[in-house]
């Protein structure tokens, strides 16, 4: 509660706290629902071991913000008119709690559309954005040899002791390696750079609880210079199988070619026109792109030692692991 008044006031909001409850959603930083005056906020801790360049945050956030206000929460600024402050000791920002919204788990049909709606319109806006004002908030984030080579030295140094209870997930991932020599051939045929989301899954578009409808996209953190065929890969990965992504869940999987279309078609919609043919044609790969990135990122950490992403369990790095590439072998069956 201090900490959380602490932090408010550095963005004005001074008053007593009605109500303060952290919201369980995130791998990375921590957030809080706040209540103060009668007006909801959502206060954020940016965890600066995972963003060390939080100044690349800021930048990045400012520019998407005036660029497109309407597709985001508002986000207050401090006296100092950046968006990000610090109390000394950690880093915060607070936006609107955007009430009457959620973000679902278990996704309907229509809400799919709605999400694939949502992220179309961000990428047919920001398709008019120069990616060169943008910087990567995490170097080579969605660089998928580079997470190969982290890969790699974390098998190399088995600093968890964990090399042996992974033998069949390191043999899958090394079987779907060749997906970086397509990504690289897609690139030579000249995919465009674009100013992406970066973390287009299903909980970072806010539907509204009223009408369904996509009201706002949310999580900027990494917001910056990509290729549409991340934001559209990691729909397909969060939104085409309806399994959470930490919980065992891996009977009675199966592709479901309703969905994908509805993915496909109504992001298209909104962006189709928008993108070049060799990104239209690159959609689809996204998907094993994407799932495939995040299986060998999860399982780098379970071999690490569980460093990065936050758990509950010190099986959920591993699990997370084993429905990604669950995911990936549907996908690639059915897609390739
Ligand atoms: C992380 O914190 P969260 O849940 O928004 C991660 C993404 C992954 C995602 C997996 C900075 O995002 O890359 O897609 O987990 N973000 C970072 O759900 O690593
Ligand atoms: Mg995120």
């Amino acid at each position: 509660m201090q900490v959380a008044s602490k932090a408010l006031k550095l963005f004005n909001i001074e008053g007593a706290i009605e109500s303060v409850a952290p919201l369980g959603f995130g791998h990375i930083n921590d957030s809080y629902s706040v209540v103060v005056g009668g007006n909801a906020y959502l206060l954020q801790r940016l965890n600066t071991n995972v963003f060390r360049e939080p100044e690349i945050v800021e930048s990045n956030l400012t520019n998407i913000l005036s660029f497109a206000p309407e597709l985001f929460p508002l986000h207050l600024k401090g006296a100092n008119g950046e968006h990000h402050q610090s109390d000394g000791e950690n880093l915060w920002r607070v936006q609107e709690f955007v009430t009457d919204s959620y973000s679902p788990s278990e996704l309907a049909l229509s809400e799919l559309r709605e999400i694939a709606k949502g992220y179309g319109r961000y990428t047919a806006r920001f398709a008019q954005e120069d990616p060169k004002s943008y910087q990567e908030s995490i170097p080579q984030f969605h660089d998928l040899r580079h997470r190969l080579a982290q890969f790699n030295l974390a098998l190399e140094e088995n600093a968890a002791n964990r090399r042996n209870q992974a033998v069949v997930e390191t043999e899958t991932i090394n079987k779907f390696k060749w997906i970086a020599e397509k990504f690289d051939e897609l690139v030579a045929k000249g995919l465009p750079l674009k100013v992406c989301h970066n973390d287009a899954k299903a909980g970072n578009c806010l539907l509204s609880k009223q009408s369904g409808a996509f009201l706002k996209v949310v999580d900027l953190d990494t917001v910056g210079p990509g290729y549409v065929l991340f934001d559209l890969g990691d729909m397909l990965r969060s939104m085409l199988f309806n399994i959470p992504e930490n919980q065992s869940a891996l009977d009675d999987l199966s592709f479901n070619q309703e969905r994908f279309d509805a993915i496909m078609t109504s992001f298209l919609n909104e962006c189709g026109e928008s993108l070049e043919p060799v990104e239209i044609d690159s959609l689809p790969f996204g998907g094993l792109y994407m799932t495939y990135i995040m299986a060998v990122r999860f399982l780098t950490d379970y071999l690490n030692g569980d460093v990065y992403y936050k758990i509950c369990h010190p099986e959920e790095n591993l699990i997370r692991t084993r429905n990604q590439l669950r995911i990936l072998e549907l996908m690639s069956k059915a897609l390739v």
